[in-house]
């Protein structure tokens, strides 16, 4: 190992400032059940192709879409091993139609939202996936859950982050004061700090879009995309990258800058991705990293969903291309 500095997630969890010693241990111990379900995620990945778990699992899901076997062991990993840590008070998953309880006994101070396996029609061809998660403090005072608990504006959240199982895997994390990322070094099954106070560049030279929508476009997504794509005037054209895995797709815009974008279009109306586990928490990590993340007129951390799988429109990025769509926007509406 060539780490100079080592800090791993644990140390820098519990050394993270956070005025309140008791809001500190709980975060930790939250955290240390993400980072697990990110680690028993990642194992099944990994070992996939020797145990079968490629492929389809038979059922469809709430969303009507195909679920996968990974799909499954995902979410597993991530309820389990968020109830076991007793910090929890409810979950929404992108698999699961309803809020999901948290026995008695077990419930702490914690909404947790979270998509457990995130771009996985891409699995079965080895392409990078993620998993993704939002954290909100409870607000209900008994010790049952209401919709208002969930049902939440995005600035609300107290953390987010996501796990990338690329060609290493990542868990890039938000507690509201800048943006972290730690590699997984496997040989010591610790997730290590290697990419502190993370910023996005200003203004990028890369969009990101499902191209093959663009007959579905209107016009201001249309005349953008044609704007960023033009030499005129000695402009360079933007580069095209799309992955189709939401969360390799922001984690490269966050490195390189630029702009990732699903709209609303004629087929999808309400654009594709869901707010409360997609949207809002990676909302949340680009703009603790100096980006901006909106649904075309505004910023979608200040939006409130009205029920659970809430899709909507956005565009995420550097500020500046992330502006001038907005600006775009504005011409025609
Ligand atoms: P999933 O959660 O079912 O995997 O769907 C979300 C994924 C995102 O990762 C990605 O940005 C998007 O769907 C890609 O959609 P499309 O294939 O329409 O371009
Ligand atoms: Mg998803």
């Amino acid at each position: 190992m060539s780490h100079t500095n080592l800090i791993t997630l644990n140390r820098w969890l519990l050394s993270e400032t956070h005025k309140d010693l008791a809001h500190r241990l709980e975060m930790a111990n939250l955290m240390q059940g993400i980072q697990l379900a990110c680690k028993i995620t990642n194992n099944a990945i990994k070992r996939a192709g020797f145990e079968q778990l490629f492929g389809l699992a038979g059922i469809t899901n709430v969303h009507s879409e195909d679920v996968k076997k990974l799909d499954i062991i995902a979410n597993d990993a991530f309820k389990m091993a968020l109830k076991s840590t007793r910090e929890v008070f409810c979950m929404v998953s992108e698999e699961e139609d309803s809020i999901i309880p948290v026995p008695e006994g077990q419930s702490g101070n914690f909404v947790i939202t979270f998509d457990p396996l995130d771009g996985s029609s891409n699995l079965d061809c080895n392409v990078s996936v993620g998993s993704i998660f939002g954290v909100w403090p409870k607000i209900s005072s008994d010790k049952n859950f209401s919709e208002k608990d969930v049902l939440r504006k995005g600035r609300d959240m107290i953390a987010s982050g996501y796990a990338l199982y690329g060609s290493a895997t990542m868990l890039v994390l938000t507690l509201g004061n800048g943006v972290f990322g730690f590699t997984l070094d496997n040989t010591v099954g610790e997730f290590i700090l290697t990419h502190s106070h993370m910023t996005i560049k200003h203004k990028g030279q890369i969009y990101s879009i499902n191209e093959g929508n663009s007959v579905y476009w209107d016009k201001s997504t249309q005349n953008y995309v044609n704007h960023i794509k033009s030499n005129e005037g000695g402009k360079t054209p933007y580069s095209s990258r799309y992955i189709g895995s939401m969360v390799s797709d922001v984690h490269r815009t966050l490195l390189y800058g630029g702009i990732f974008m699903y709209p609303a279009d004629s087929k999808s109306p309400q654009g594709k991705l869901r707010f409360l586990y997609e949207v809002a928490p990676l909302s949340f990590i680009v703009e603790q990293a100096g980006g901006k993340s909106s649904d075309g007129k505004t910023a979608c951390l200040d939006l409130v969903p009205k029920n659970i799988h809430q899709r909507n429109p956005v565009f995420m990025g550097s500020s500046h291309d992330v502006s001038l769509l907005e600006k775009f926007h504005a011409e025609h509406t």
